[in-house]
């Protein structure tokens, strides 16, 4: 007897309903949910795999402990006194920064990820906090803490209503999106174009967005920023800037323009190697166009100048008055954001309240880089304590983040390491304790992160399609063990840890002027939450103060959980809505067009005016079929055109001797690596491309089938010390190689 389930995909930020077939226990196949008020049924490889991820023999099934130098399979309980020993003597001994905290991509996808990680770190009372953020989206959070004084206040281009879109550095037809949660983005910028829109790729590679544009322009990689501001400043001269309504909301405009006079796109149009008449023409088309949206993202954040480019992205939204409106880039409102506050100033936002240990890099949002983590475990500098143990919570750094031999190394010479991992791979074989979650289809889903980024706002939540098989633990459970763990209780409930976050924001929301609950009993609202359990009562009580809450009765028909279980599809919230000032907090209460530290950035970008690479340069590219380091052990995605190979420009290939399928070394700093060469004129000249993620052919993984795949490690050509000064993203595009031709016998 086969019956059916609904599952959110948790596989890329388009976040799409699924509908599961399941014969007993086991799916059997994954379709696009055609209800799904958000997804209407889209669906890409990856969520038809679903069945095949979810089944996956490689899976853990049981903790892992280390005995003896070996792993072996352990029951939760002894894993779980397995970690409270292990970290905190580290703490008591050598102080609680001892111990870090790394925080990998699918924390973002997971209701665990999204409810736990910020209590551990706060029952650790650790600074050293390390996530994939840093490999990506860090320039993004800075530039938005310092433009709107919230870091996670990022403008989504309203992808569904626009007439014009600048996309830089983002591949979605691979991707699926970025920072804008958009199922289906293939489609929507094929009904962009089909209602008359104009659409601009700017990439050093010609993608498949690429080719369904209006106009690519080939950019040279780690330029965006000299480009965006060339059409700032385009704007500025040739008068075309007009706020409109904006206009009250921001400060700082006569700055601005004097800020970046220099960078005209006759200066500019070198470095980047695009016309200064092509750069004028895009700031006119963007300024002209009804509506408009400037749309950044992988390309533009992993470059030298991620921050500014990211700044520059929403300056940009801002002058041609597109910033907040509907067609332009909006602020999202997802159902469980905190009840809006009124508008008016806040605390802004702070950089570099404390530093790293070893090359004193500034933190940003609370993290530190993770392009540090290796040095500070393996390096000592008579100042602090080195790193003694982590607790790694859905990452994959030794190939995700720069120089993973070394990370390797360091992690190897660790005195403890906890992974909460489905999988033994590259980083978590070297863990003492591994928590495997259970497989999606028993797991919950809830976009907490990605609603707030979606280019429509609704809300879905999915229970456990399938029960919790025998001698499995929810990753909500583990996550709140971890926290008992950490803070010494490693016998408690773990629904204390759910209990009392319950109580301490009602308390607080209590005290709140403008909360719907303002003067009530929170005891008394605690008793009305309801759910299964610790984490869906959160849910529960999110949903309740949240935007389009019931306020716990305020308004009868506002969300609460019991309202979004009975629309098992979702309940769509509407378009995005222009929302300023509110979401505001920087210090004056307006949009800060040129924060300090911004224009203080902007000599090293003039410096850029005069680079030039003296060689080639590596960009990196995605693939549909894969993802990041984690899906290369299924083999319905893997193999046909979703290889590791080096894309190489004809031209480049001619003048290296190589023919396609010959192998090439890259070297970079951080060390050299060989892939075939796949001769395309899909790329730039003297730019050469390889994917991320690959290389699994270390000892003691357990992943057979992604170990057989062939593929090297791109990040082994990084040594970690390119980074953007802000934010202290690494520089994973646009960094220099050299190649040679790897000799092969001749054919007989
Ligand atoms: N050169 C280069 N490097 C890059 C990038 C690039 O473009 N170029 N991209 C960067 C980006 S954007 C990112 S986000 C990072 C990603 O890098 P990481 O954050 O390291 O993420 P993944 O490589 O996806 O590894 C995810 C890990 O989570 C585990 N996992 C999967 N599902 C679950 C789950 O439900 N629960 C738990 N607890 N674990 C789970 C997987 O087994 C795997 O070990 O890579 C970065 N690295
Ligand atoms: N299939 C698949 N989907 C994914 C992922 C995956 O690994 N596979 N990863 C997920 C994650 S974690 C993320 S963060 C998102 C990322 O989503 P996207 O940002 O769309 O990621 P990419 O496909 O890497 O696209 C980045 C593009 O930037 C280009 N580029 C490189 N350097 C430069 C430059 O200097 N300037 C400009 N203008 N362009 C440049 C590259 O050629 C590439 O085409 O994708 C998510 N979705
Ligand atoms: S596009 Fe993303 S969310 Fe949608 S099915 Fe594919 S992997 Fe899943
Ligand atoms: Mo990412």
């Amino acid at each position: 007897m086969s019956r059916t389930a609904l599952r959110i995909c948790p596989l890329c930020e388009a976040t799409c309903g699924l509908t599961l077939t399941i014969e007993g226990t086991r799916v059997t196949s994954a379709r696009g949910d055609r209800e799904d008020v958000f997804s209407k049924g889209f669906i890409c490889p990856k969520g038809a795999a679903f069945g095949a991820l979810d089944a996956d023999p490689d899976r853990l099934r049981t903790p892992l402990v280390r005995v003896d130098g070996e792993l072996r399979e352990a029951t939760w309980e002894e894993a779980f006194d397995a970690v409270a020993a292990g970290l905190r003597p580290v703490a008591e001994r050598y102080g609680s920064d001892a111990v870090g905290v790394v925080l990998g991509n699918p924390n973002v996808h997971t209701v665990a990820g999204g409810l736990y990680p910020s209590l551990l770190i706060g029952a650790l009372h650790t600074r050293s906090v390390f996530t994939a953020s840093t490999v990506d989206q860090m320039p993004k959070h800075v530039s938005s803490g310092l433009l709107f004084g919230d870091p996670n206040a990022i403008p989504v281009p309203d992808l569904d209503h626009t007439d014009h879109l600048l996309l830089i550095g983002a591949n979605p037809l691979e991707s699926n999106g970025s920072l804008c949660t958009a199922p289906d983005f293939p489609g929507k910028l094929k009904a962009l174009r089909a209602r008359g829109g104009h659409l601009t790729v700017i990439d050093p590679r010609r993608t498949r967005t690429a080719r369904l544009a209006d106009r690519h322009i080939a950019i040279r990689p780690g330029t965006d920023a000299l480009l965006l501001a060339a059409l700032a400043t385009t704007l500025f001269e040739e008068k075309l800037t007009d706020l409109g309504d904006l206009a009250a909301h921001v400060q700082g405009l006569p700055e601005l323009r004097a800020a970046l006079e220099d960078f005209t796109p006759e200066a500019v149009a070198d470095a980047c190697d695009v016309d200064a008449a092509l750069i004028r023409t895009l700031a006119r088309e963007l300024a002209a166009a009804p509506t408009a949206a400037v749309y950044a993202r992988i390309g533009s954040c992993t470059v030298p100048h991620g921050t500014l480019a990211s700044w520059l992205v929403d300056v940009l939204n801002t002058l041609t008055g597109n910033l907040d409106r509907p067609g332009g880039a909006l602020f999202p409102q997802a159902a469980t954001d905190r009840t809006p506050r009124p508008a008016g100033p806040g605390r802004g936002f702070t950089l570099g309240r404390w530093h790293s240990r070893v090359r004193e890099l500034p933190e940003a949002k609370g993290e530190l880089p993770l392009s540090a983590l290796a040095e500070e475990i393996d390096t000592e500098t008579g100042q602090g304590e080195p790193l003694r143990a982590l607790v790694v919570i859905a990452a994959n750094p030794v190939l995700s983040a720069p120089d993973g031999d070394r990370l390797d190394k360091a992690l190897e010479s660790l005195d403890f390491m906890v992974a909460v991992d489905p999988y033994l791979n590259e980083t978590s074989r070297h863990a003492d304790v591994v928590l495997p979650p259970p497989p999606p289809a028993q797991s919950p889903h809830h976009d907490f992160a990605f609603n707030t980024l979606a280019v429509r706002n609704q809300v879905r939540y999915s229970r456990p399609a399938v029960p919790l098989e025998p001698g499995r633990m929810a990753e909500t459970e583990i996550h709140a063990r971890l926290v008992l763990a950490a803070t010494g209780m490693p016998k408690a409930d773990p629904g204390s840890v759910d209990a009392m976050v319950v109580e301490q924001t009602l308390a607080k929301a209590v005290k709140e002027p403008h909360s719907p609950v303002h003067g009530q009993d929170p005891r008394e609202l605690a008793a009305r939450l309801t759910g299964d359990d610790g984490p869906e009562r959160r849910l529960d009580l999110m949903l309740r103060l949240g935007p389009y809450g019931d306020g716990f009765g305020a308004d009868p028909d506002g969300l609460t959980l019991a309202r979004l279980l009975a629309h098992p599809h979702g309940i769509d919230l509407g378009p995005l809505r222009p929302r300023l000032p509110q979401p505001l907090k920087t210090v004056s209460g307006k949009v800060e067009l040129l924060p300090a530290p911004l224009a203080a950035d902007l000599p090293r970008l003039r410096q850029a005016l005069r680079e030039r690479p003296a060689g080639p340069v590596l960009v990196g590219r995605r693939h549909l079929r894969s993802n990041n380091s984690w899906l290369h052990n299924l083999p319905a995605l893997t193999g046909g055109t979703n290889r590791c190979t080096l894309h190489l420009h004809p031209e480049d290939a001619a003048r290296l001797g190589v023919r396609d399928g010959e192998p090439v070394r890259v070297k970079g700093a951080g060390g050299e690596v060989t892939a075939p060469a796949e001769i395309t004129d899909g790329i730039r000249p003297g730019v050469v491309s390889l994917p991320h993620g690959w290389g699994h052919d270390r000892p003691g993984t357990r992943q057979g089938h992604a170990a057989a795949q062939p593929g090297v490690n791109v990040n082994q050509l990084l040594d970690g010390t390119l980074l953007d000064p802000l934010s202290g993203n690494a520089v994973l595009n646009g960094i220099p190689v050299e190649l040679t031709r790897v000799a092969v016998p001749e054919p007989r």
